[in-house]
């Protein structure tokens, strides 16, 4: 039976830098495109922002994120916004690590992402800050990922 338990899932509010960091972790060209659909790759699964963002969607994000050996819940340091319920996390019976991207960013605001994603259940120990423009953070990111997800080469 067709499993994903080799497979990173990434959700996260809309441009909160999903993509962007799937193509970083890839080492794929980084290029802008906005995600209109579930998009599965050998070892990710990529999911539209309004799965979280818009409250019909949410049990969709559940759905074909719930199987995966790791789940990532994406926030980004620049968004003054927060759309993901308390404890959301608490929903999965899988492991899930969060991630604050766009360190590099001057409007970073680190204390604000780490807020939004404890509230949203994952205990700090487990978030992980990272740059997908600069690289900073992505190699401490890659080897907490391959604790969960074996990625043959
Ligand atoms: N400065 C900076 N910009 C970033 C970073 N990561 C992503 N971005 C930018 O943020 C924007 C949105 O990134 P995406 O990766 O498309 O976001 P997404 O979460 O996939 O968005 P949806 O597909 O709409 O859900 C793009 O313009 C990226 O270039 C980062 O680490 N630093
Ligand atoms: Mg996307």
């Amino acid at each position: 039976m067709a499993t994903n338990k080799n497979r990173v899932a990434l959700i996260g509010r809309i441009g909160s830098g999903k993509t962007t960091l799937f193509q970083r972790l890839t080492n794929e060209f980084i290029v802008y495109g906005k995600t209109q659909q579930v998009s599965y790759s050998e070892h990710f699964i990529d999911t539209p922002g309004e799965f979280v963002e818009l409250p019909c969607f949410r049990p969709q994000a559940i759905n074909v994120t719930c199987d995966s050996g790791l789940i990532i819940l994406i926030n980004s340091s620049t968004d003054a916004q927060n759309s993901v319920p308390p404890n959301f996390v608490c929903t999965y019976n899988a492991p899930v690590i969060g991630v604050i991207t766009k360190i590099d960013h001057r409007h970073c605001d680190l204390k604000r992402s780490q807020r939004y994603l404890t509230y949203a259940g994952i205990h700090a120990n487990n978030i992980f800050p990272v740059s997908a423009i600069t690289g900073e953070g992505i190699a401490a990111l890659k080897a907490v990922i391959q604790q969960y997800v074996t990625f043959e080469s």
